[in-house]
This record gives structure tokens, C-alpha cells and sequence, in this order.
């Protein structure tokens, strides 16, 4: 097999002991590249997760480590105090030769390696509401199991990142370049996402009048960022920290629900088979609001349903910034595949704008059964 990467000297960077068997591309994320690297160590059969970073996109692999080492170091004593299992709960990335949790090889690729957490799976779809449920309580305690971590040891790992304000400049400025002569094919979309500035503003408004609290959050909530238990389907482990920034607790909620309370994928281009699905909604409103309780603040439970709308906004301005720019930003598979994701969240966002009163009032609800 021809791999992107010389497992040779992966194993010897990272000190893995066996014989190398197989790598296996895991083909979900939009960034990194992924692979379950597996070794027969006497008979001992030894799974980790390698990954390519990507350094476009993050650009300081050391102080993006640096933050990931810190915060599964706080995780992993937090999941001992409270008896689970850190090996299973959590990441552990290991050292490399050089004594840091990453390698950059002579082509200037940079790889690190954690554990593998066997007998679990992950979801890009469900319809199942109950394991919604559970995804919300998921995301709900990580939020507070980082409650007490101190916010501003952590480095910006994408300055800015959901700064939808920025989102929408960014978009400006790729309109204004027109880098690669696109602009002419998308104006309905760049109309749409124009006519919307005003949402663009509204939550990094309110952090500025000092009406959201900031908290240590995720910042990447797709439902195939939680890993669920093969046997038991619970959620056991909470993946991708790449994100974990300073942030807000609407950026977690609304990213989940733009991704996973869809009716169809990220990827659908039949727009009629695109919207918000109410049972998933609620079901994440019950599991993250049973987890988060009454840490939230008034206006951050009456922006729930609003941060859905953004996250679907932002998602697809960023996509659509991506397609004018010429896909410098997201892995595609193929040459309008960002275009056909940004008609998909602006299609989630109309519909969610539609929708707004009843998940406003499912919302209400929920909290004041709190
Ligand atoms: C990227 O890598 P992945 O697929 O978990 C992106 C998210 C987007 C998402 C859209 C660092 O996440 O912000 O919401 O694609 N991650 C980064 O699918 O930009
Ligand atoms: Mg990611």
C-alpha cells in the first residue's frame, strides 16, 4: 500500500511498538487528513489515530498543540475525580522524538498521534432523536467540565473564528477580488448572504456590550465530532479540539443543530430536501439544556434558536468566501462542491428563520422546566 506518509517513520517519531498492519483513511473532516493506524505488538493488536495537520488552516501547530495538551490535561483529571475512564474519555496525543506533541517531516508536514478509542462510532446523520439527546448532553458537559479552565492560557488558534462579523467582511473582500471569476455565478447567493448583515452582528454586538459571558468552548460541534459506545450507545468522548478557544455556549449549540438537526446532509444538493428538523431540536434542547441547566444566562437561552440561524449563515458564508477565493480553505470533492454546501446552509438558515418562533418557544419551555 501506498500511504501519504512514511509509517516507518511515524512509528519511530512516535514510538510505536509492532508491527505496522494497515492505515485506514477516516474521510469525515473538512481540514486534517485521518487515518486509524493499527500494529501487531506480539500478538497485541494496537490502534491510534494519525493525523495531517493542516497548517494552512492552522497555522501555528505549536501553539495549537500546546492548547489541545493543556485541556485533555485538565479533562483527563476531571474525568478521573468523577471515576470514568480518561483513556476512553478523552484524547491523549503522545510526544514525539523532538519532546513535543507533533513532527514536521522534511516535505514540512506536520503529524501528531493519539489514542484510538476502540469499540466506538460516530454519526454524520441520525433520525433518532434520542441519540440527539444525548449528543446535547454531551456537548452540555463539556461545556462545564471547562467551566473552571482559565480561558485566557489558551491561544486563538483561528483568530477570530466565529466572529461572524469577520465572517461577512471576509466574505466582502473575496467578492471585491473575485480571485478566480466566480463572482457572477453565485450573485443570488452573495444577495442572500448580503441582505443578512445585520444578523452578521448581532451576538459579537452583544459581547462587546458585554451581555454574553465568555466561556472555554468547543467552537466545532458536528454531531461526528462525539464518539458513541459500540455496546451501550452512550456518548463517551468528545473529539477534534483544534477549536477549543474562548467562545461562546450559542456557538456550540447552533453549530451542532446547523449540522446535525438538518433534515439532510451538509452535502445535499436537493435544496427541498434541506431544513430544520423540530424533534431533533428539541431533543438537543433537552440534553444540552439538562447538562448546562441554569449556568446559562437569560440572553444567552433567548439567543438558542437564533445561534442556529447565525451558525447556518456563518457556515455558509465561509463556504461561499471559499468557493470566490478558488477552495483554498475546505477539502472539496469536487470543483463546486463548496457552492452546492454554502445553497444547503443559507436553504437551513432560511428555514430556520422561518421556524424561529416555534424553537423559540420549545426553548422556553425546556428552560423553565429547569
Ligand atoms: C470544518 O474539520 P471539520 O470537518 O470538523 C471546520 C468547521 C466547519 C466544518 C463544516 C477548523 O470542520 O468550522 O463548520 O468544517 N473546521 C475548521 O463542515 O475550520
Ligand atoms: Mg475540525
Amino acid at each position: 500500500m501506498n500511504y501519504e506518509f512514511d509509517i516507518s517513520i511515524i512509528a519511530k517519531e512516535f514510538d510505536l511498538a509492532g508491527e505496522f498492519i494497515e492505515a485506514i483513511a477516516i474521510t469525515d473532516g473538512n481540514i486534517n487528513r485521518t487515518y486509524k493506524i493499527s500494529f501487531d505488538d506480539n500478538g497485541e493488536i494496537k490502534h491510534y489515530l494519525l493525523q495531517i495537520v493542516n497548517t494552512y488552516v492552522f497555522k501555528n501547530p505549536e501553539e495549537l498543540m500546546e492548547n489541545i495538551v493543556a485541556v485533555t490535561a485538565f479533562l483527563r483529571d476531571k474525568i478521573i475525580a468523577r471515576g470514568g475512564n480518561p483513556d476512553r474519555e478523552t484524547l491523549t496525543f503522545l510526544k514525539a522524538s523532538n519532546g513535543k506533541h507533533y513532527f514536521i517531516d522534511e516535505d514540512g508536514k506536520c503529524f501528531r498521534v493519539c489514542n484510538y478509542v476502540i469499540d466506538s462510532h460516530s454519526y454524520n446523520t441520525l433520525d433518532d432523536p434520542e441519540i440527539y439527546r444525548r449528543a446535547g448532553a454531551a456537548f452540555g458537559d463539556f461545556n462545564n467540565l471547562l467551566a473552571d479552565f482559565d480561558g485566557t492560557t489558551l491561544y486563538e488558534t483561528i483568530p477570530m473564528f466565529h466572529n461572524t462579523r469577520k465572517r461577512f467582511n471576509d466574505l466582502l473582500l473575496a467578492i471585491d477580488e473575485n480571485a478566480v471569476g466566480r463572482l457572477n455565478e453565485v450573485r443570488a447567493e452573495v444577495d442572500w448572504a448580503l441582505s443578512k448583515e445585520q444578523d452578521a452582528s448581532k451576538l459579537v454586538d452583544m459581547i462587546e456590550r458585554g451581555e454574553l459571558p465568555i466561556r472555554v468552548t468547543h467552537n466545532d460541534t458536528k454531531l461526528n465530532n462525539i464518539l458513541f459506545d459500540d455496546k451501550t450507545n452512550e456518548a463517551v468522548c468528545i473529539i477534534d479540539l483544534d477549536t477549543i478557544m474562548p467562545g461562546l455556549s450559542l456557538y456550540d449549540f447552533g453549530d451542532s443543530i446547523r449540522f446535525a438537526a438538518n433534515t439532510a446532509s451538509e452535502n445535499e444538493t436537493d435544496l427541498s430536501k434541506v431544513g430544520i428538523d423540530l424533534d431533533l431540536y428539541e431533543a438537543y434542547v433537552e440534553g444540552f439544556l439538562g447538562a448546562t441547566g441554569k449556568t446559562l444566562t437569560q440572553n444567552e437561552v433567548d439567543n438558542l434558536a437564533f445561534s442556529c440561524k447565525l451558525m447556518a449563515y456563518e457556515c455558509g458564508m465561509r463556504f461561499l468566501t471559499d468557493y470566490l477565493n478558488g477552495d483554498v480553505y475546505f477539502k472539496i470533492n469536487y470543483p463546486t462542491h463548496n457552492l452546492d454546501r454554502c445553497r444547503c446552509q443559507f436553504k437551513l438558515a432560511s428555514d430556520i428563520e422561518n421556524k424561529m418562533p416555534i424553537m423559540e418557544q420549545i426553548t422556553r419551555e425546556y428552560y423553565s422546566k429547569l
